[in-house]
C-alpha cells in the first residue's frame, strides 16, 4: 500500500479501489503544486454530473442551447456523413441529450458507444437509450477519454464515426487538444467522420455570465470538487471557506475557474497538510474558446480534414465535421519502415 491509500470500504471492487488511488494521487499532486490545481475531469461524480445537467439549462449558459440549435438544424446532414452501418462513438457522453438529436436521423446506425468517466451515471443513461432506440446496439464504455481505451469487440468490426459535443475539447490545453484529436483518429480509423462541438470567442461579458450564473449552480459545481475530496478521500475542506471564481483570460482565450481560499488555512488531505494563503486559489478548469479558423488549423495539424462547419444564429458556438483521409496508425507504420 502506498502512503496515499486509505482503507478501502468493504463493498469496493478492485477497480474502484484503483480509481480511488488514482484520484488521491492526482489530488495530492495538484494541491502540492505551485500554483495549486485540480483536474476538471473529477467534477463528474454522480453529484457533479447532476449539477452539470442543471448548468446546461441555465439561462446564462448558452453553449448547450446554441449547440442543440445547430444539431437540430443540421441533424440530417450530420447523420448522412456517418458511414452505413457505423458505430457512433461519443467521447464524454454525459446524458446523451445532444446525441438523441442526431440518433433520430441516423437511420442506418448499428451501434452507439457512449464513453464516460462516470460509470454509474453512464449505466443509468444507457437503460433509457436501450428503450428509446431498440434497433441500435448500446455498447457503453466507462473510461477516462483523456487516456487510451479499448472499444468493445463488437464495435471494432464496424465502420466508425465520432461525436465530441459540448466543447469538452476546450478543457484541454491546445497542444493536448491536438493530441486528443490524433488519439481519437487512431480509435476511429481511416475514412472516419468526427463531429466536434467547439465554443467560440465572443464578448467577454457573455462568457463571464455563462460561468457566473445568478443561481450559483456553477459555484456549487466547482465547490463539489472539494466536497467530493471530503467524501471519497476523507479530507476536511470547509466549503464555506472557499469561493468560486471564474473569469475570461483574454491573452490565452480561455475561461478559468478557480476555488479561492477566503482565509489563511491548513487542510489535511490524505495525511498531507495543505496550506493556503488568504486569497490563494486552486485552478480547477480551463475552457478554451476558439475561432472557426483557429480550430480548423488545430484539427488540420492533428491530421484531420475539415469538411463542414455550422454555427448558431448568434455565432456563439460551432459544430465542425472532420474526416480522416489517412489511417494514423498506417501512416506511422510507413514512417517506421
Ligand atoms: C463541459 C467542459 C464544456 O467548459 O463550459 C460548465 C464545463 N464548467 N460550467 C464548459 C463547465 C463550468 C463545460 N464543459
Amino acid at each position: 500500500m502506498t502512503a496515499l491509500a486509505r482503507k478501502p470500504h468493504r463493498h469496493e471492487t478492485a477497480s474502484q479501489n484503483a480509481a480511488n488511488e488514482a484520484f488521491a494521487a492526482d489530488v495530492i499532486a495538484g494541491l502540492t503544486a505551485t500554483p495549486k490545481r485540480l483536474p476538471p475531469k473529477y467534477f463528474y461524480d454522480s453529484v457533479g454530473s447532476e449539477l452539470f445537467e442543471r448548468i446546461t439549462s441555465l439561462p446564462e449558459y448558452y453553449p448547450t442551447r446554441c449547440e442543440a440549435e445547430i444539431l437540430t438544424a443540421h441533424a440530417k446532414e450530420i447523420a448522412d456523413l456517418f458511414p452505413k452501418g457505423a458505430a457512433l462513438i461519443e467521447f464524454g457522453s454525459g446524458s446523451s441529450t445532444k446525441t438523441r438529436i442526431v440518433l433520430s436521423e441516423a437511420k442506418t446506425l448499428a451501434a452507439y458507444v457512449p464513453v464516460d468517466i462516470s460509470a454509474e451515471f453512464l449505466h443509468q443513461q444507457v437503460e433509457g437509450l436501450r428503450q428509446e432506440y431498440p434497433n441500435v446496439a448500446m455498447l457503453p464504455v466507462a473510461a477516462d477519454i483523456s487516456k487510451p481505451f479499448r472499444l468493445p469487440d463488437s464495435a471494432e468490426m464496424l465502420p466508425r464515426a465520432g461525436f465530441f459535443p459540448g466543447s469538452t475539447i476546450g478543457n484541454f490545453e491546445p497542444h493536448e487538444a491536438a493530441a486528443f484529436l490524433r488519439h481519437a483518429g487512431r480509435i476511429l480509423g481511416r475514412g472516419a467522420t468526427f463531429i466536434v462541438g467547439v465554443d467560440l470567442v465572443k464578448d467577454p461579458q457573455i462568457l463571464q455570465k455563462a460561468y457566473n450564473d445568478s443561481q450559483g449552480v456553477t459555484a456549487r459545481f466547482n465547490l463539489n470538487l472539494l466536497a467530493r475530496i471530503n467524501r471519497e478521500l476523507g479530507a476536511k475542506f470547509d466549503l464555506a471557506a472557499f469561493e468560486h471564481h471564474a473569469f475570461f483570460n483574454r491573452e490565452r482565450s480561455r475561461i478559468e475557474m478557480h476555488l479561492a481560499s477566503l482565509k489563511r488555512q491548513r487542510v489535511k488531505v490524505c495525511g498531507e497538510c495543505i496550506d493556503f494563503r488568504a486569497g490563494e486559489t486552486i485552478h480547477t478548469e480551463n475552457s478554451y474558446k476558439y475561432s472557426l479558423e483557429s480550430f480548423g488549423a488545430l484539427a488540420r495539424g492533428a491530421g484531420w480534414s475539415p469538411v463542414a462547419v455550422w454555427t448558431d444564429a448568434d455565432n456563439y458556438f460551432s459544430v465542425h465535421a472532420l474526416t480522416l483521409k489517412d489511417d494514423p496508425a498506417e501512416a506511422r507504420d510507413r514512417a517506421d519502415h
